[in-house]
């Protein structure tokens, strides 16, 4: 496990003393190619929609789900459901995805939610808490595919002392323990940094268990 931030120091050890874990990159690119066809085909038969928080505004990213919850916010808050906003289950967990989970998670349950974040070329995500979750014992598990984004992580309240990280394609995080309820968020994608999605821009998959 390494990652060098740009100023030269290791930005794994910091992250890692609070309970996150990094595997940077753990997919080969072949593995990667195989996981956003997966994906693709997530999204064809559970189309990607626009989030909107409840307070009205709308998200950058664009959002679908595979497994036997989705997590979805509109006008009236933020929740689990075990269908798509149009109705539809949600599709499977693809094998590819859940070979990290078993790998990496550390965990004797299965994930029931694979969330699916695309993040257009100048998409962010604002600081916010994970805790829609019934046990935080629980880790989540975040794969990064496509354009380079630069991660951030702070405490388990807002605001304080934060820590940034390169996520590039093939990336992946674990959030356990302590870190479980830490806030974090994607401050920018770096357009153009990687070939793997053709129109540019970044996908990520968050593994949890939700019950
Ligand atoms: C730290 N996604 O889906 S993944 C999210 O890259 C989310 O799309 C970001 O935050 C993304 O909720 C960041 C890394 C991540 C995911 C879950 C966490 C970090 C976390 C839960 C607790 C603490
Ligand atoms: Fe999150």
């Amino acid at each position: 496990m390494s990652n060098f931030g740009e100023s030269g120091q290791s930005v794994a050890s910091t992250l890692c003393r609070r309970g996150v874990d990094f595997w940077q990159p753990w997919l080969s690119p072949e593995d990667q190619q195989e996981m956003l066809a997966d994906i693709r085909a997530v999204a064809a038969r559970a189309p990607l929609f626009v989030p909107v928080t409840p307070s009205g505004k709308t998200m950058s990213v664009r959002m679908t789900a595979a497994g036997r919850f989705g997590w979805v916010t509109d006008k009236a808050g933020y929740r689990y459901e075990p269908r798509h906003p149009q109705g539809m289950d949600w599709p499977p967990i693809p094998p590819s995805v859940l070979d990290v989970w078993t790998a990496l998670s550390g965990s004797d349950r299965a994930p029931e939610c694979c969330l699916v974040n695309y993040y257009p070329p100048g998409s962010r995500m604002g600081m916010h808490q994970d805790r829609d979750e019934a046990d935080f014992g629980q880790p989540v598990l975040s794969i990064s595919l496509g354009d380079e984004a630069l991660f951030r992580i702070g405490n388990t309240t807002r605001g304080g002392k934060t820590e940034s990280v390169w996520l590039r394609s093939g990336d992946v995080l674990r959030m356990g323990g302590d870190a479980r309820l830490l806030y974090h968020g994607i401050d920018r994608v770096r357009d153009g940094s990687s070939a793997l999605l053709k129109d540019g821009g970044r996908i990520n998959l968050t593994l949890r268990v939700v019950t």
